[in-house]
């Protein structure tokens, strides 16, 4: 019911009665006044008047599920989504939700995380009112060697979404991290439960710094949209940008089982091809020069030594030969 009174403010130019909306919805005023409150408090700016009704006047950096619903045009991604102010983790509830049989496509979304996850056991920071902290929940027609291409598609995506709202130049440092500069401003991290031929559901899980003011001395390679832009974003149009490029291409993706369509736009997007690169794998090092990504989207290097080698996403750390970058 928020969710179409929302929309319904939206859609509306002026005022509308507490009447026609009690009348519309079969309710009475006296809960159309409680849900416009609800809104009040999430911060939209309603105007109120005893004579007219109610007025949006603003809408706020907010995140709710009615707020993205009201925005976001998709098939399968965001049809359903869970909206927490705060949860340990979204890729956590995601998977609970996927083991209760969450729809395909289900996002679940947070205000704020506090124990943000990042790969092979790392933290990741997900302060409240900043950014954005989401999940979405897969089950795709694919083999689980397939897996690591939707990570790829959904950081291309994400980098693309980013560039359109922000206009800030972001590449994807292979596989999937998000850089501006030579900061990182956004990490995935993919969780799967499978069988050897198949896929029960992945868990993509997506953190992008958005108006963080400033980062700990301990991740100095950590950067967000407003510091490089140095100006506020609204999170939603990002998160709206995004779901609906993911969309296409998960549908896409689903029919052709290829990472071929994606192939040539991701490379342009790739910062981390034609450079030297330290590989970091269990226990060793090495430098190596990145040639090239091949069409299932691992990275073919060619060491000092000029053996090629092809690097599978997951595998392995790579990392700039003189920092992070
Ligand atoms: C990642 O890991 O880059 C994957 C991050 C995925 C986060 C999302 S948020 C929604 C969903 N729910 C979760 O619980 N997780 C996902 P990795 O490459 O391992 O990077 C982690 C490292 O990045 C940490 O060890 C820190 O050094 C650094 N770090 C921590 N918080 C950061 C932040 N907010 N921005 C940039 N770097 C950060």
């Amino acid at each position: 019911m928020k969710e179409e009174i929302l929309l319904l403010l939206k859609n509306t130019e002026g005022f509308i009665s507490g009447e026609e909306i009690s009348k519309k919805f079969g309710v009475t005023r006296a809960s159309i006044w409680k849900i416009i409150n609800q809104l009040k408090e999430q911060g939209y700016a309603i105007e109120s008047s005893t004579r007219k009704g109610y007025r949006l006047l603003t809408t706020p950096d907010v995140i709710t599920k009615e707020e993205l619903k009201s925005i976001i045009n998709t098939k399968v991604i965001g049809k359903h989504i869970e909206y927490y102010d705060e949860v340990d983790s979204t890729n956590n509830e995601a998977k609970k939700l996927a083991r209760n049989g969450a729809e395909d496509g289900t996002l679940v979304i947070a205000n704020c995380q506090t124990k943000g996850k990042g790969r092979l056991g790392r933290s990741w920071l997900s302060p409240k009112d900043t950014g954005i902290w989401m999940s979405a929940i897969l089950t795709p027609n694919i083999m689980p060697s397939q897996v690591s291409c939707m990570t790829l598609i959904a950081g291309l995506d994400m980098c693309k979404a980013i560039k359109k709202i922000t206009g800030l130049n972001a590449s994807i440092k292979w596989p999937n991290d998000i850089i501006i500069g030579s900061k990182k401003v956004c990490g995935i991290l993919t969780e799967m439960s499978a069988e050897m031929q198949r896929i029960n559901y992945i868990v993509v899980g997506i953190g992008v710094n958005v108006n963080t003011a400033g980062f700990d001395k301990s991740i100095s390679h950590a950067t967000s949209l407003m510091i490089e832009g140095q100006k506020k974003y609204e999170r939603r149009m990002i998160i709206k940008e995004f779901v609906e490029k993911f969309d296409r291409s998960y549908t896409l993706y689903n029919k052709e089982c290829s990472f071929a369509p994606f192939l040539d736009i991701y490379k342009e997007n790739c910062m981390t091809l034609n450079k030297e690169v330290k590989i970091i794998t269990n226990g060793d090092e090495y430098i190596a020069y990145a040639k090239d990504i091949l069409a299932d989207g691992s990275l073919l290097v060619e060491t000092k030594t000029k053996e090629e080698k092809v690097i599978v996403a997951g595998e392995v750390s790579v990392r700039g030969i003189q920092g992070y970058i």
